[in-house]
């Protein structure tokens, strides 16, 4: 497994400012404080993108990129279903996200974050089924593993999984305080890289 090098290319507030993009592009989306700039961090080995404890840190969305054995673009999301937003942005998420997600022809794979403790909300459902119209692949990662004792993750990981839970690879628990769960999400990431752009290259 390598070590991954990433440098900030672009912090976008609004669509027009989205850079050009050549390559392959995987997006961290889930609710508010699920932990998708934390999980940035430890992927890459560096405190890149903001934390806070409170929910509505990341604003804007930041695109790093990545060398790894397949380069590509990692993109850190604003999160939804934050209570404190406005009305608009409470059912959904917010048009930044939206019109990423929609109009990104680079897009190759939503990894979504989802706090272990409490499952898929709603919003979680809205997203995957969305990204499933669209076409986009997505990663389910349930965040926050140490939460939880290592002994019950998995029978708790498959209580939430049913015949509506979209995902790629098996789902797995992460935590930013056991570099283990890190480097295997970061091994998974590299088989899906691998996969895809094969395909496309035959
Ligand atoms: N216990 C525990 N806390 C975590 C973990 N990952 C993140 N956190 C905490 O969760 C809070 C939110 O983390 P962020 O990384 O800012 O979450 P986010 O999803 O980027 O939040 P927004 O940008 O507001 O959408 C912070 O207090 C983190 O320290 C984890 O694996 N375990
Ligand atoms: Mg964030």
């Amino acid at each position: 497994m390598s070590v991954w090098k990433a440098k900030l290319t672009c912090t976008a507030y609004e669509t027009k400012q989205f850079p050009a993009g050549n390559l392959p592009e995987i997006a961290l989306a889930g609710r508010s404080n699920v932990g998708k700039s934390s999980l940035l961090n430890k992927l890459v080995g560096q405190k890149m993108a903001h934390v806070s404890a409170s929910p509505g840190m990341t604003r804007s969305v930041n695109f790093f990129a990545v060398q790894a054995p397949r380069p590509f673009v990692l993109v850190d999301l604003p999160g939804y279903g934050y209570a404190a937003r406005s009305r608009d942005e409470r059912g959904g998420w917010a048009k930044l996200i939206e019109s990423y997600i929609e109009r990104r022809e680079e897009l190759a794979l939503v990894v979504h974050l989802i706090d272990i403790r409490h499952g898929l909300k709603d919003t979680d459902r809205k997203l995957q089924e969305w990204l499933t119209d669209l076409g986009v692949p997505v990663l389910s990662v349930f965040t926050k593993a140490d939460k939880i004792a290592k002994t019950k993750r998995r029978s708790t990981i498959n209580g939430y999984l049913d015949d509506k839970i979209y995902s790629w690879g098996l789902p797995l628990a992460v935590s930013v305080d056991e570099p283990e769960t890190i480097e295997a999400l970061r091994g998974q990431i590299e088989s899906y890289l691998e996969q895809a752009l094969s395909e496309n290259e035959s």
